[in-house]
């Protein structure tokens, strides 16, 4: 190989403060795990020595503790965008430390690409395989890395030796053209390839390579407790029973699904229920339930910008690589969260929320309308163009004392004009074709604890004139008894 073969505290030494840095990435799966460590030893070193060191972050979405987590505990980061779910980076945003911008991860690469975020320093990515003729062949995730490829002035790759170059024929790397140059995005079928197998660049932009050898930072899921179980039922049966009306046709439909337990959960139960049929997923993140139900045979074709695996479940794509490059597709999240193909191929979007509101309304990235959480992330890219958009939450938090529907969201990510069905596991509000009213009922009767049926009932009743139930005076009168007393139950309307 014709590149200089470098360190990580090498690479580190090429960055200056201030610069932007384009970073692989979409969670931990293929973000770059020993140069941004060098960098936060830079940046303790300068900071030592008095002088100012802070570099701007752009990654697909979030990364592992040895990305966000160092950079944010050597207070290295001044900017970050679009996506992060790391304590350390979070509690540095909420104290304003960090300029945090949450995005739609589908405009992350446009932003890029329009000069809304400035110019390209680096990009920074990880492979698992380059050429001489500058031939990337990008490890577990695509993200940005195709923009960010293109658009910085210089590159350093590194080239994690775990990832198998096996993994040649998973990605479909395809970039769109700025307006008004740009044309429809020919994918009619989840399982469609439209693009390039590598990130092809000019190999005299790669100032280095350094070499590592680390799995993705994926950890184990908690086993499903008996209320995501029931959540993920829920889910599993709603779909079947759409699919029963007519609503949903019998070769079924697209799924996107967010990520965490809950989701799991859910993709665990469509597995198992019999009424569901072979399905493919048009989504951002595959978990480890996608490959079982790859392997046995439940999804056809799994789209997602990454493969957020544990490394057990890794092993097993790697082992088996013809096989699964036959159903799975890795795209640029630009594509893999594009509206105008979700809409076209009719995604049914199921994400998880923080607190839902009588309305519809969804919070899912705040906590008390202050604090971020992680970030809007992909769920609103899918949510406003999907076929049905699904929202799911447990119905509450912190041993009963936070309901997470309440009478107004602290935060609005998406609006009740886009949700169409939420879901806990006390059953499914079908907001569909609803006035805000029924909405109301529908949603305290079927979803709300029975703690709180009886409180939220009362500020229904409380103003029932008007196209919306609303009493202002009272709207965050059960956030207030949670801030001031501990629990929301204590709010009196
Ligand atoms: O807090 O960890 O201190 O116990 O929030 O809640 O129930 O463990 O749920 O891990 O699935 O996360 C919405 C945050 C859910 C996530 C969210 C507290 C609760 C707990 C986490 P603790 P759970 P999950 C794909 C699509 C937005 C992005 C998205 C998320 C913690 O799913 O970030 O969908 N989604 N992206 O106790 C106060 C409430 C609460 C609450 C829960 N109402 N008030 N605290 N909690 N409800 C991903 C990408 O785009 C990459």
């Amino acid at each position: 190989m014709s590149y200089n073969q470098i360190s990580a505290e090498e690479a580190a030494s090429f960055i200056q403060n201030g610069q932007l840095l384009c970073l692989s990435g979409f969670t931990p799966a293929g973000a770059t795990k020993a140069i941004p460590g060098a960098i936060a030893r830079k940046a303790e070193a300068e900071h030592a020595a008095g002088r100012e060191f802070k570099v701007q972050i752009v990654t697909g979405a979030s990364t592992g503790d040895s990305c966000d987590g160092v950079l944010a505990r050597a207070k290295a980061v001044s900017r970050r965008a679009p996506y992060q779910s790391n304590k350390d980076l979070r509690a540095a945003a909420n104290a304003n430390e960090v300029a945090y911008n949450d995005m739609h991860l589908s405009l992350a690469p446009q932003f890029l690409n329009y000069g809304f975020m400035g110019k390209v320093d680096w990009a920074i990515v990880e492979a698992a395989d380059v050429s001489d003729s500058g031939e990337i062949l990008l490890s577990t995730s695509v993200g940005i890395a195709p923009t960010a490829l293109k658009l910085a002035d210089k590159i350093i790759v590194e080239l994690n030796e775990y990832h198998s170059k096996e993994l040649l024929g998973f990605h479909d790397i395809y970039e769109t053209a700025n307006p008004p140059h740009r044309r429809e995005i020919p994918i009619y079928n989840a399982g469609d390839r439209i693009g390039a197998k590598t990130v092809k660049v000019d190999p005299k932009k790669i100032v280095g390579i350094v070499k590592t050898n680390h799995c993705d930072e994926v950890g184990a899921f908690k086993e499903s407790d008996p209320i995501t179980k029931k959540i993920g039922e829920n889910v599993a049966n709603f779909l079947a029973s759409e699919m029963k009306a007519g609503r949903i046709p019998p070769e079924f439909l697209p799924i996107q699904s967010g990520v965490g337990n809950i989701a799991n959960a859910v993709l665990g139960a469509m597995g198992a229920n019999p009424d569901i049929p072979q399905f493919s997923m048009y989504s951002e993140v595959l978990q480890d339930s996608v490959i079982d139900l790859i392997s046995a045979g439940k999804i056809k074709y799994a789209s997602a910008t990454s493969l957020t695996v544990t490394p057990g479940k890794i092993q097993e794509v790697y082992g088996n690589p013809k096989f699964f490059r036959e159903h799975v597709i890795l795209r640029p999240q630009e594509i893999s969260n594009n509206p105008e193909v979700a809409r076209r191929i009719g995604v049914v979007s199921i994400n998880t929320a923080i607190e839902f509101d009588l309305s519809g309304n969804v919070n899912s990235s705040h906590i008390m309308g202050k604090n971020i959480m992680n970030g809007i992330g992909g769920s609103g890219d899918f949510t406003r163009a999907a076929y049905c958009s699904i929202y799911t939450a447990p119905s509450v938090a912190k041993g009963g004392c936070i309901s997470a529907i309440v009478p107004n969201v602290s935060h609005t990510d998406h609006s009740e004009h886009s949700v169409n069905v939420v879901i806990t596991e006390y059953g499914v509000a079908d907001l569909r074709f609803k006035s805000p009213l029924e909405r109301a009922k529908l949603i305290i009767d079927n979803c709300v604890h029975p703690d709180y049926r009886d409180l939220l009932n009362q500020f229904l009743a409380k103003n029932p004139i008007g196209h919306t139930p609303q009493t202002l005076a009272k709207a965050y009168a059960m956030h207030e008894a949670f801030i001031n007393e501990g629990d929301m139950r204590k709010a009196v309307f």
